[in-house]
């Protein structure tokens, strides 16, 4: 399952929303976030490219940091 780290989340409802962030990405599913580790894991359906991903989650005040 990709990994990516995600910069800023500091509580549940950061965790929530980057869960739901994520979600919605045509392609994503199984999505997991570890608040501690600042992690998100998932399943790709289908590729998914990785600006897609940074963008979703720009979109909503976070980063992804690789
Ligand atoms: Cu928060």
């Amino acid at each position: 399952m990709p990994t990516i780290k995600v910069k800023g989340m500091s509580c549940q409802h950061c965790v929530g929303s980057v869960t739901k962030a994520l979600s919605e990405i045509e392609g994503i599913t199984d999505v997991q976030v570890n608040l501690e580790k600042g992690e998100a894991t998932f399943s790709e359906q289908s590729p998914v490219a990785e600006q897609t991903i940074k963008d979703a989650i720009a979109r909503i005040g976070f980063e992804v940091v690789s």
